[in-house]
């Protein structure tokens, strides 16, 4: 009799991860390469330039479209998408077969409940950068 296999053993894991990515920086690069890190297959929900406006008040300096043209083009990137909502991550963690949920830890605690359809995990933030950090400086208003 042929040996069985694990499928559970040899397929791609796949990781997915979330953010807006405004004003791209190092941070966020860094972020994503560990992201990268924890599977074989990483896949980025770009958030919206809707779900930014609701979420934060403001547009994103760069578009929407922008944006994923930059996560897209990043070396670790395997797919991006767009990320209409904050409360569609169970779909989309269906969707893209995801095995692996990362965030930074400025989200600490607040995906556990995902912890049944997949590993969540969080990761530090890069110390002393930021979107918002980096728009006063370059406005001037820092
Ligand atoms: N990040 C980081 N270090 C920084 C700044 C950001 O590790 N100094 C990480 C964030 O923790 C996040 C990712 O970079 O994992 C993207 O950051 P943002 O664009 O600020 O994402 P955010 O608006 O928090 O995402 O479903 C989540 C939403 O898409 C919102």
């Amino acid at each position: 009799m042929p040996e069985t296999t694990s499928h559970a053993d040899d397929h791609p894991r796949t990781v997915i991860t979330f953010g807006t990515f405004d004003v791209f920086h190092v941070g966020h690069l860094r972020v994503i390469e560990r992201a990268a890190a924890l599977g074989d297959r990483l896949v980025v929900g770009v958030s919206a330039d809707a779900l930014n406006l609701r979420k934060k008040g403001r547009e994103p300096v760069f578009s929407q479209a922008e944006r994923l043209a930059i996560v897209a083009a990043l070396k670790p990137v395997d797919e991006v998408f767009v990320e209409e909502s904050l409360e569609l991550k169970r779909e989309y963690i269906a969707q893209y077969a995801a095995d692996v949920l990362v965030m930074g830890d400025d989200w600490a605690g607040r995906f556990d409940e995902l912890g049944d359809a997949c590993e969540v995990v969080y990761l530090p933030r890069t110390p002393a950068i930021s979107t918002t950090a980096l728009i006063e400086k370059i406005s001037g208003t820092s």
